[in-house]
């Protein structure tokens, strides 16, 4: 989409022994250190609204979802994860993906996936983008790697100004002392059984019953009660670039981690 000229990088970043992927696009201009705040202005609605971060096998199908205006420019936004290092339990940006060549879809929606997405089959039915969302790869290959049986923040933020490796919490004391960007859109966190690595964000989902990733949902989406957990090994909840209606910034409901591992086992059920 686009003529914007974008520049992969992949980058091994000393961060738990996963592979991590940077997309820089054009420059933003106007950078600069300020407030975080929990949503988003109505000038700037803009949400996560689904991530598949594991799945049963190889990580071939990893994406992750956003929302808003329709036909609305990504343009200065970007997509981060925080987590932890191999000796580091908090703070590290894992991930920074800069979204500015794109916009949303017809109906909103966003799909960031992999060059391998629709590879795996889970009985009989491969994932493939709503046809009225937006979707683009990211990276090459197999390459969006979001790590996998641990706790790990999704932020949605405009002009990001860190890096890949960079530690926004030396203290480790679950508050981030530096905030390298404009403006915090959305955030929430993916929450492993009895792990003491930091969160970031008071929108929680996990930790589930599943010890295939550790308690961490493999897959979670958003919809007008909060975050759902989905499956390990099934794409039944999956909805990528479509799906059920997604709250405005600030009105989601944070389920409590018992919730959730409620929620899921009455879907196992
Ligand atoms: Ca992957
Ligand atoms: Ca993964
Ligand atoms: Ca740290
Ligand atoms: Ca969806």
């Amino acid at each position: 989409m686009g003529n914007q000229r974008i520049s992969v990088q992949a980058a091994h970043c000393a961060v738990a022994a996963i592979t991590c992927t940077v997309i820089t696009g054009p420059a933003s201009a106007g950078l600069s250190i300020g407030n975080g705040s929990s949503g988003g202005s109505a000038a700037t609605s803009l949400r996560i609204a689904e991530l598949r971060v594991d799945q049963q096998g190889a990580d071939t199908d990893e994406y992750f979802e956003l929302y808003g205006a329709p036909g609305m420019s990504l343009a200065g936004c970007w997509f981060v994860a925080i987590g932890d290092s191999g000796t580091d339990p908090g703070g590290i940006v894992e991930m920074a993906i800069d979204l500015s060549a794109w916009t949303l879809g017809s109906n909103g929606r966003f799909v960031g996936h992999e060059a391998t997405f629709g590879a795996t089959a889970f009985n009989g039915q491969m994932l493939v983008v709503d046809p009225a969302g937006n979707h683009a790869t990211i990276g090459t290959g197999d390459s969006l790697n979001f790590e996998n049986s641990d706790s790990v923040t999704y932020l949605l933020v405009r002009s990001f100004a860190g890096n890949v490796g960079m530690d926004l919490d030396p203290g480790n004391d679950g508050t981030l002392d530096t905030l390298p960007w404009n403006e915090l859109l959305d955030s929430v966190a993916f929450v492993r059984s009895n792990s003491t690595d930091s969160i970031y964000s008071t929108v929680t989902v996990g930790p589930l019953k599943l010890t295939s990733t550790g308690g961490m949902p493999p897959h979670a989406w958003l919809d007008d009660s909060g975050w759902h957990a989905g499956e390990y090994a099934s794409w039944v909840y999956d909805s990528p670039g479509g799906g059920p209606a997604v709250p405005a910034p600030g009105a989601a409901v944070t389920l409590a981690a018992s919730a959730c591992a409620a929620l899921s086992q009455r879907r196992k059920r």
